[in-house]
């Protein structure tokens, strides 16, 4: 399997994460993906290409014209205005408060943007979005030329980012812009399974009334877990969407064998509707020893998990989500390709 992959991750590094009432450094961090590539190298996936710049006409097709404007703009925006920090979002519209009236002044800007205070912003944010969306976009390409499936090692991550709000980490959601690629290319049902800790909100968000790209997320329950608002499993889609929206939310101390369940259900469901294509989100936070999640799954799970994925049979691309227990990442990243290829 091919790994597309960009350097110009590295621009995307704040010195804060808002966490526990405390600044920390940030868990989503340039090492990750070291750790990645590392592995990757070691287990003989040593063909990685660097992608060509980012495509960002799909995004402007599918989410808001003036959230990817925002992006572009922000760093410039906030520092005009005389601010000495990173860019981290204090006021945020909220009950009773309009929701749809941008203000102008970039401090409203960035509340009425963002929906998670922990991801901050920093000059090369932009940029590292781009790059990552450019390895997102390069395996959707090199699976429509006729490959099975492709890795887009992308960071920062996507899957919390919706048609208008940064958070979790996430700017650009890759997945979701790779599944409208897969439409756009010719795909009629596009489905895409989130197998990161954390429910794919931002991706739930921009297909929740559609009917031709189903959304799959198995998840720390909303009631204990980040996002915390959204994720619950009576969110089945609206309109045309009726039903294409599946969430299997599990409690704290979730193992192995009550989480392939789900994923089982979840990959029977993807095969009755009749996809014709797969994007999988992968965040391999289930893991054990996250240290912001509380799944309790073991290494060798994840190559259980690309085993059980791989036997959809459809042409997948799979975009890289969170992991944060950071020597593992690379392992258990690579063991879900790993069984994938081996399936
Ligand atoms: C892509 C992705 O995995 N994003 C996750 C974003 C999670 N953000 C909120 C994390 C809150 C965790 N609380 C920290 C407790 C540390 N003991
Ligand atoms: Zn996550």
């Amino acid at each position: 399997m091919k790994t597309f992959y960009s350097e110009n991750h590295r621009l995307h590094f704040p010195q804060a994460e808002l966490s526990g009432g405390q600044f920390v450094t940030p868990f989503e961090r340039p090492s990750r993906v070291e750790y990645v590539l590392n592995r990757l190298k070691e287990r003989g996936f040593s063909d990685i290409e660097k992608p060509a710049e980012a495509d960002l006409e799909p995004a402007r097709r599918l989410l808001d014209p003036g959230y990817l404007d925002f992006l572009q703009t922000a760093w410039a925006d906030w520092k005009a205005e005389g601010m000495a920090g990173e860019i981290i979002a204090a006021n945020v519209p909220a009950r009773g408060m309009h929701l749809d009236r941008v203000p102008a002044n970039i401090d409203g800007k960035v509340g009425y943007y963002c929906h998670a205070s922990e991801t901050a912003m920093t000059a090369g944010t932009w940029a590292a979005a781009c790059s990552s969306l450019a390895s997102a976009q390069a395996a959707q390409r090199h699976v429509a030329a006729g490959a099975s499936a492709a890795f887009a090692l992308c960071r920062p991550p996507g899957h919390h980012a919706t048609r208008d709000q940064y958070g979790g980490y996430c700017f650009l959601n890759n997945a979701a812009i790779v599944a409208q690629m897969m439409r756009d290319g010719g795909a009629d049902r596009v489905a895409v399974l989130d197998v990161d800790f954390h429910h794919g909100n931002g991706t739930q968000d921009i297909f929740y009334g559609r009917g031709d790209v189903l959304f799959a997320s198995l998840h720390g329950a909303p009631q204990d877990a980040y996002p915390y608002f959204i994720g619950y499993a009576d969110e089945t889609g609206k309109g045309d969407g009726d039903g294409a929206n599946i969430n299997y939310p599990m409690p704290p101390g979730t193992g192995y064998a009550v989480w392939a369940e789900a994923l089982e259900n979840a990959i029977a469901r993807i095969g009755d509707w009749g996809a014709d294509a797969l994007v999988l989100s992968l965040g391999v936070d289930a893991y054990k020893e996250d240290p912001i999640s509380f799944f309790k799954l073991d290494s060798p799970d994840f190559i259980d998990m690309g085993q059980r994925i791989a036997r959809l049979s459809l042409p997948t691309v799979i975009c890289m989500e969170g992991g944060y227990a950071i020597e593992a990442v690379g392992i258990n990243t690579v063991n879900v390709l790993e069984g994938f290829e081996n399936a």
